[in-house]
């Protein structure tokens, strides 16, 4: 059976949510897990966005599944027996959602409209319609209202603690109507401490047109058998309060209403005072606090001195109707225990749970990002370009400035080293095979190892190996020649004494211009004297410089401990500068291809050697033997 405009809420009632407000939801169904409702107020959200899907809430601590329809037309014929919206939508969609909704009013017969900043004009027009079709409207510009044990439309009445600690989760005697959220927030505080408690609260909207008004809010509770005693918290700004006024001094309303106009203060500034709501300011001296309030003592309504003195009158009313058998109050329920979210706990210091992850290296939860503890903004300000970037990111540290230069320069020089070499050609067969760019970098990439640009820390490890054992160049060359291993870091396809690979130059010539001492170089330059009278190409090559080069950096610096400088050896730190610098080669290679629109690769057959045994007599041989 449906509610009607005098009984909007009960514990049956059932919604949808227009707009997409899933804290909004999970609040509501929290409430009603507390009211311990059967099911949960809402049926489902209305979104036009995204497509039709579910979304995932929780219903006490079992997770449950709330439908999203992209229109509402689908949601009403899902669920024909909600009869309510809360209506989400921001001041400039409000207008034409609530017509979308009146077009299912034989079905929704109460809209809440949320949003702020609804143009008068608007407002006028969606109460015109709202009265043509019956439909009870609350708000615009409202938190909404509550009716404990029943319904609780949207985010009113706060967290969830708050909602305990106004014993909101069972009905009262009280009902009250009130312009907005912070002002019903205060009378559930305030009804729930003097009296047995909300019966029902509404929040009209702080509008100078709301969609309903006090007096409708109030007739409909002195209509309520179960309600017992009214509160009414006015404003400064409109004539609403006079409404009441006339019910209660005519007899239409003949239960006892408790009542105060907030904004007396008004009086005291010289000049008018608009405050917080659209509607409150006073254009007339009738529409003044003082003077709603002298009126509505005169027609009989419990109005106090002043606003301090409400909790007392409202208990003394209260405590009258208890006297008289009107009201009999009941016994405290147990209060509802409401898992709360782990977010909500750990912000409140209530849980602990060890991190499955742990990082020391950036930070990006406050509002502005960290590197190793640096803002973003101070990473431009101080222009401590990638080099520095990088030492923040790897090494959790601002290194000197000639160690930023030489991580860039090493970054700039492995960049790239034509096409010929594995990483590249396999990235550019890759990318001409139809491949992606991530794809095509990818499997570059992987080329990348003891033989091909991953040299850096073997080479480091080896060479900083003997030269701490002591050993002399020529006995690791010979060490290493016995043990049948190549040394990393010594040789090159092409590259040779006659022929020297000219960035291996350049590094030499920085590291011996700015690094403070060379041991570890200069070990390797001699084992390079070594092998180079062997043969010629067996030079200390780009990987080989550049990692003794970042190992008399570690170690020389004074920027690491020696436990730290092992450390970054041991857990292999040094291949990650050629990847990083070679991916920019790789990048362009990609980039490249797919500019000149090259096609599928296919190699030549003139350039592999096949050595297929012919297998045809051992199949002969199979036919034999089965005869
Ligand atoms: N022999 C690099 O070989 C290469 C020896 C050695 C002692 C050695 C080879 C090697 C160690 C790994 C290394 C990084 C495969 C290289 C790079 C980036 C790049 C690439 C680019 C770029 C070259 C001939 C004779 C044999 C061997 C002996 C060779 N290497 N002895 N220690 N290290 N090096 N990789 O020329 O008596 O004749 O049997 O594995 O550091 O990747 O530009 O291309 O920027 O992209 O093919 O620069 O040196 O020489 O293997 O035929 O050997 O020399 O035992 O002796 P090759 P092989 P024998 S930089």
């Amino acid at each position: 059976q449906k509610n009607d405009r005098y009984s909007p809420f009960s514990n049956k009632t059932r919604s949808f949510i227009y707009g997409m407000q899933p804290r909004a939801v999970q609040g509501m169904l929290d409430f009603d897990f507390m009211c311990k409702r059967d099911g949960p107020s809402v049926a489902a959200m209305v979104y036009p966005f995204g497509g039709p899907h579910v979304q995932k809430f929780y219903w006490g601590t079992k997770e449950t599944l709330i439908p999203v329809f992209t229109s509402l037309k689908d949601a009403v014929e899902k669920f024909p027996d909600v009869d309510t919206v809360v209506n989400f939508a921001s001041c400039r969609s409000v207008y034409s959602s609530t017509n979308e909704i009146f077009e299912f009013s034989d079905n929704i017969k109460t809209v809440s409209i949320i949003a702020e900043g609804v143009p008068e004009r608007r407002a006028r027009q969606i109460l015109h319609e709202a009265e043509k079709r019956n439909v009870l409207i609350i708000g615009p510009a409202t938190v909404g209202g509550i009716k404990p044990g029943c319904f609780k439309i949207g985010n009113t009445g706060g967290m969830m603690d708050n909602i305990v600690a106004s014993k909101l989760y069972r009905p009262g005697s009280v009902a009250y109507v009130s312009k907005s959220g912070g002002m019903s927030n205060e009378l559930n505080n305030i009804i729930s401490r003097h009296t047995d408690g909300v019966y029902e609260g509404v929040a009209i909207g702080g509008d100078r047109y709301p969609g309903s008004t006090f007096i409708d809010h109030l007739l409909r509770y002195d209509q309520d058998p179960n309600c017992k005693m009214l509160v009414l918290l006015g404003e400064v700004g409109g004539v609403e309060e006079y409404r009441v006024v006339e019910a209660v001094r005519n007899g239409t309303i003949k239960k006892p209403v408790v009542a105060w106009a907030i904004g007396t203060c008004a009086k005291m500034f010289t000049t008018d005072v608009q405050f917080g709501h659209a509607g409150a300011l006073a254009n007339s001296d009738l529409e003044t606090a003082d003077a709603k309030n002298k009126a509505m003592r005169a027609a009989g309504i419990i109005v106090p001195d002043t606003f301090e003195k409400l909790p007392i009158v409202l208990e003394e009313a209260y405590q009258k109707l208890v006297a008289s058998g009107v009201i009999v109050p009941n016994a405290e329920p147990e209060v509802p225990k409401i898992p709360i979210d782990y977010s909500w706990a750990q912000e409140l210091g209530l849980v602990r749970k060890p991190a499955s992850f742990v990082s020391t290296i950036t930070d990006d939860r406050g509002q502005e990002l960290l590197y190793a503890g640096m803002r973003i903004s101070d990473v431009f300000k101080e222009d401590i370009g990638i080099g520095g970037v990088l030492s923040l990111l790897w090494f959790k540290r601002r290194l000197p400035d000639y160690a930023c230069r030489f991580i860039e320069m090493v970054l700039m020089m492995t960049a790239d080293h034509g096409p010929a070499v594995s990483g590249a050609m396999t990235t550019i067969i890759t990318t001409r095979a139809g491949k992606d760019l991530i794809s095509s970098l990818v499997a570059g990439l992987l080329t990348i190892g003891e033989r091909f640009g991953g040299a850096l820390d073997g080479a480091a490890r080896e060479f900083t190996k003997a030269y701490d054992s002591g050993l002399t160049p020529r006995e690791f060359v010979t060490q290493q020649r016995k043990a049948n291993k190549l040394i990393p870091g010594i040789g090159h396809k092409i590259k040779s004494r006659t022929n020297p690979d000219l960035r291996v130059e350049l590094v030499k010539d920085f590291v011996k211009k700015n690094f403070p001492s060379t041991p570890i170089l200069d070990y390797a330059l001699k084992v390079e004297e070594i092998t180079t009278s062997k043969k010629d190409n067996l030079i200390l090559n780009v990987d080989g410089c550049i990692a003794v080069s970042v190992v008399d950096l570690l170690r020389e610096s004074g920027a690491f401990s020696r436990e730290e400088s092992e450390e970054y050896l041991r857990i292999g730190t040094l291949n990650g500068l050629f990847v990083l610098g070679r991916s920019i080669g790789f990048i362009g290679h990609h980039l490249d291809q797919k500019r000149l629109k090259q096609g599928l690769y296919r190699h030549g057959w003139d350039d592999i050697s096949y050595q297929i045994k012919d297998l045809e007599p051992r199949r002969v041989m199979v036919q034999e033997s089965k005869e």
